[in-house]
């Protein structure tokens, strides 16, 4: 794998000097992108529209209250978007070249409702919530992102799993053009995924089309993206084009790149090391001691049922 143990990473590799200097002036524009400007766009117009734009009618609270929040700019310049370059600062250097709108994702497999839905289609049935959660790298840096997004399983039951469905797996858009990073074979193109049903139709498994109470900036996976709180964060695949239900465990990227390194499950725990480095422990962006990492990445409450009877070492 490319990345770096998070041994190698040095503090002024993980926060730039301008996120000093500008910090307050992103914790003040946050706060006025949350207070938001709602109803000024229709949620039809605003999800039509690219980054920056607010989304109205957000439900807000239930999730994350009271976790100090990574602040706009680090969430949106330190990523992780191989399509767009392997460097942290790539993926929003070269953003624009990703075209989000129009934009198709297909339901195929082992479902009664399958077809290909435009974007504003898929998402219009859905209540858009704020979601704060805890987002841990494999590499071993954390951050706290307020997403936007509806529940998987909201998507699922409506489309409707039939009984052979056993797994769900999800495909990111291919296309060199917008995402050159795909020119280079850095992983086998396209980047997928894969959960178990049980996993997809967790109540905290969401698909996210915003954060910070915006339209997803593209080099977070616009227009739309999962994110898994309690696996590591290459889980989280971005610009999703296919989600498809299938009946046996899906290969994914990461997976087959090093399978020795990156299994399926993937869920954060710290007690199982990556073969190159510790998971012990995590640094969070904009702090500077570390902190304990936690299994299932703290959301154990609403996850670790699923998995007993598991051997966690074995199905990492
Ligand atoms: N298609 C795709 N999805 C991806 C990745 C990627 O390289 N390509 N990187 C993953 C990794 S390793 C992480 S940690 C998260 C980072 O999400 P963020 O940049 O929005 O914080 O996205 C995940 N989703
Ligand atoms: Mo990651």
């Amino acid at each position: 794998m490319l990345i770096k143990s998070e041994r190698d990473v040095r503090w002024s590799d993980v926060t730039p000097k301008k996120l000093y200097v500008r910090r307050r002036e992103f914790i003040r524009n946050a706060g006025l992108a949350l207070m938001g400007a709602a109803g000024v766009l229709s949620s039809a117009e605003a999800r039509a529209q690219g980054t920056g734009a607010k989304l109205p009618g957000v439900k807000k609270g239930g999730w994350g209250q009271g976790e100090m929040l990574t602040p706009y700019d680090a969430v949106t310049t330190y990523n992780n978007f191989y399509e767009l370059g392997t460097d942290k600062d790539d993926p929003s250097r070269n953003a624009a070249s990703l075209k989000p709108r129009p934009w198709t994702v297909s339901i195929e497999g082992h479902v009664a409702k399958a077809g290909k839905y435009a974007f504003d289609d898929l998402v219009k049935p859905y209540q858009l919530e704020e979601r704060i959660y805890r987002l841990r790298c494999v590499e071993g840096w954390s951050m706290v992102i307020p997403w936007v997004g509806f529940p998987l399983r909201d998507l699922l039951n409506q489309v409707g799993p039939t009984a052979k469905a056993k797994f769900v797996e999800f495909t990111t858009l291919m296309a060199p053009n917008q995402l050159p990073g795909q020119r280079r074979p850095v992983l086998d193109w396209p980047y997928t995924e894969g959960l178990r049903l049980d996993e997809a139709m967790n109540p905290l498994t969401l698909l996210a089309v915003g954060l910070y109470g915006e339209v997803l900036p593209n080099q977070n996976g616009a227009p739309i993206r999962l994110v898994v709180p309690w696996k590591y964060g290459f889980k989280s695949i971005k610009s999703i084009v296919r989600i498809k239900l299938v009946e046996r465990q899906p290969k994914t990227a990461w997976e087959t790149s090093q399978p020795s390194e990156y299994g399926f499950y993937s869920n954060v725990n710290p007690e199982v090391d990556h073969p190159r480095w510790s998971q012990a422990r995590e640094r969070r962006i904009g702090e500077f001691l570390k902190r304990p990492t936690l299994m299932f990445n703290g959301y154990g409450d609403q996850v670790a049922s699923m998995y007993t009877g598991m051997d966690l070492r074995r199905n990492f």
